[in-house]
C-alpha cells in the first residue's frame, strides 16, 4: 500500500512539473517570437526608412499596445551602437548625453550602445550605454555574432532589483544575408532590442494560477555550466526528508544555455 502511494505521488509530482516547464517555455517562446519580429520591424522602419518612422512615441505606443505579447517581459528598449566618432554628433542630434547604469557619464570606449527607445514601463533605460553593463554587454556581443536570441546569467535587474535575465536581439542593417559570416554579422549590426523577464514576479504570477500551487515547489536554474547551477527562480531549496524529486528539461531559445525546472512536494506526500 505504501509503494502505490508513492508511485502515485511520484506521477503527480512528474505531470504537475512538467505542466509547469510547458506552460513556462511556451510563454518564453512566444515573448522570444515577438521581440524577434520587432527587431525586423525595426531593421526596416528604422534603418530601410530614411528618415526613419520610428521615434520614441511611436515606438512607446507600438510596445504598450503589444505588450500582451510578450507576456514575460517587463518592458523592451532599443539601444543604437555609437562609435566614439559618432558621439559628439549623436548626443547633439538628441539633446542629450548619454549615461552609463551607474548614472556616470560614459568613459570613453570602443563602442557604445545608447537606448533611444524605451516602453514607458523601462523608462529608466533611457538614455542608458547598455555596454556599461557587463551581463547587458556579453549579451550583445553575443547576440550580433550569432544572429541567435540570447539570454544573459540569472542577475538582479535594474529598477526592480528582482532576479531575471536579459534577452538581446542584434538589429542588422537591411539586406544581412541568412548566411552570413560572423564578421559581415557585426560589420552589419545596427543597434540592439532587448528586455528583461523579471523572473521573479512574472514566473511567480504565472505558476501562481495553476491548480496544486501550493502542493509543488518548483526551482529553475541556469545548468549551462552543470557543475554550478544558477538560481534563476525559487526562493526555497527542497527539504532534503521530502525525497522525491522531478527534472523537467526547459528550451529557453538560447543554445549556447542549459535550463531546467527542478520539483518536490512541500510536505511529504
Ligand atoms: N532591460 C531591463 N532591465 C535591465 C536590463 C535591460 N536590458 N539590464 C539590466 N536591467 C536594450 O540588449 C539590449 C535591456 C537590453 C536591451
Amino acid at each position: 500500500l505504501r509503494r502505490e502511494t508513492m508511485e502515485r505521488a511520484e506521477l503527480r509530482l512528474v505531470s504537475m512539473c512538467e505542466e509547469r516547464a510547458r506552460m513556462l517555455q511556451e510563454q518564453f517562446g512566444v515573448t522570444v517570437n515577438h521581440v524577434h519580429a520587432l527587431s525586423i520591424l525595426i531593421s526596416i522602419f528604422h534603418f530601410e526608412k530614411n528618415p526613419s518612422a520610428i521615434d520614441q512615441d511611436t515606438f512607446a505606443k507600438y510596445t504598450a499596445m503589444t505588450s500582451f505579447e510578450r507576456p514575460l517581459l517587463n518592458g523592451i528598449a532599443y539601444a543604437e551602437r555609437i562609435f566614439p566618432h559618432e558621439k559628439e554628433m549623436f548626443e547633439r542630434k538628441h539633446g542629450w548625453i548619454m549615461k552609463t547604469m551607474n548614472r556616470e557619464a560614459a568613459p570613453l570606449q570602443d563602442e557604445y550602445a545608447p537606448v533611444i527607445f524605451s516602453q514607458d514601463t523601462v523608462s529608466y533605460l533611457a538614455r542608458m550605454d547598455m555596454m556599461s553593463g557587463e551581463e547587458d554587454r556579453e549579451n550583445i556581443l553575443r547576440a550580433r555574432t550569432t544572429g541567435k536570441p540570447v539570454l544573459t546569467n540569472p542577475f538582479r535587474l535594474l529598477g526592480s532589483n528582482h532576479l531575471g535575465v536579459v534577452l538581446t536581439f542584434a538589429v542588422y542593417r537591411p539586406n544581412l544575408p541568412a548566411d552570413a559570416s560572423v564578421e559581415q554579422r557585426v560589420e552589419a549590426t545596427a543597434g540592439y532590442l532587448g528586455g528583461a523577464f523579471d523572473v521573479e514576479t512574472l514566473v511567480e504570477n504565472l505558476l501562481s494560477k495553476l491548480a496544486g500551487n501550493q502542493d509543488i515547489l518548483v526551482n529553475v536554474y541556469d545548468v549551462t555550466n552543470a557543475s554550478e547551477p544558477m538560481a534563476m527562480y525559487g526562493s526555497q531549496t527542497p527539504d532534503d526528508k521530502v525525497g522525491l524529486l522531478h527534472v523537467s528539461m526547459l528550451d529557453f531559445g538560447d543554445p549556447f544555455r542549459r535550463h531546467e525546472m527542478r520539483c518536490s512536494y512541500t510536505q511529504k506526500p
